[in-house]
């Protein structure tokens, strides 16, 4: 195809600022050593948000070929809202990337099917590029309605937006039992989940902005496994939570993939 392969490494809350420094550089040396071609996959970091000014500095300043995002933002663009991250000032430090909807954040902070379209809509507006996260709990999947789930979960969040504004979309199918509990899907999952999601995204925004948007697997990635989840044609990167925090492992990852 001619969509770019996308690996994103998802850092959680790991990593301080000054620790985000030396991960960066580091795996600027580990792809050049690994001679992984920036031209040929985008890899990009999504730091905890107060790292995310000294990334910026290192990855602009170096002129580092890598992008960088937020893990969330908020749905309002200012105000009186605690604690909350503006996706204007996510815009305004260089990302370009923010994922909205992570299942840790359905699951720990309750995060609904409308307040994930409502992020959507403003990473939108500041135009930043949506990492979507969409994807079963066990219990679903042994109920065999984990595809039905998950394209409800993307009709949600996509329903009725303008399908011009949503060209460089991107969604991530992370199945939630194959998070942390060892257990991992396989390539065959991951390829018939984003099977499915493209047909959905045809429905939903026509078949040409469809085409476009990449699809990414996510859930215990490793080096290892990367190379056949996504050797699949509609299967176009990786979101990585783990196994993006080691340098060396990350671009190990990427030469692989
Ligand atoms: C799933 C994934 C990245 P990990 O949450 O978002 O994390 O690769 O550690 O399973």
């Amino acid at each position: 195809t001619d969509r770019t392969l996308l690996l994103a490494g998802n850092w959680k809350m790991n990593l301080d600022h000054l620790e985000a420094i030396s991960t960066v550089q580091k795996l600027a040396w580990a792809l050049r050593d690994a001679k992984v071609d920036l031209t040929a996959v985008d890899v990009v970091v999504l730091p905890p948000f107060t790292d995310i000014r000294s990334v910026q500095t290192l990855i602009q300043g170096d002129s580092l070929d890598m992008a960088y995002g937020g893990q969330d933002l908020s749905a309002h663009d200012e105000g009186a809202y605690t604690g909350e991250v503006s996706g204007r000032f996510l815009s305004r430090l260089g990302c370009s990337y923010v994922i909205i909807g992570h299942s840790e954040r359905r699951e720990h902070h309750g995060e609904t099917d409308a307040q994930v379209r409502s992020k959507v809509e403003a990473a939108l507006r500041h135009e930043l590029t949506p990492i979507l996260c969409v994807g079963e709990p066990l219990e679903v999947r042994e109920a065999g309605e984990h595809v039905a789930h998950t394209l409800d979960q993307l009709a949600a969040a996509l329903d009725d937006l303008p399908s011009a504004d949503l060209g460089g979309l991107v969604v991530a199918y992370e199945p939630v039992w194959a998070i942390g509990t060892g257990k991992t899907a396989t390539a065959a999952d991951a390829a018939e989940m984003c099977t499915a999601l493209r047909e959905k995204l045809r429905e939903l925004l026509g078949a040409d902005t469809a085409q476009s948007v990449r699809l990414l697997y996510g859930g215990s990635v490793k080096a290892d496994n990367v190379a056949e989840i996504t050797e699949h044609p509609e299967v176009d990167g990786a979101l990585i939570g783990g196994a993006s925090l080691d340098p060396d492992g990350f671009a190990a990852l990427c030469r692989a993939a």
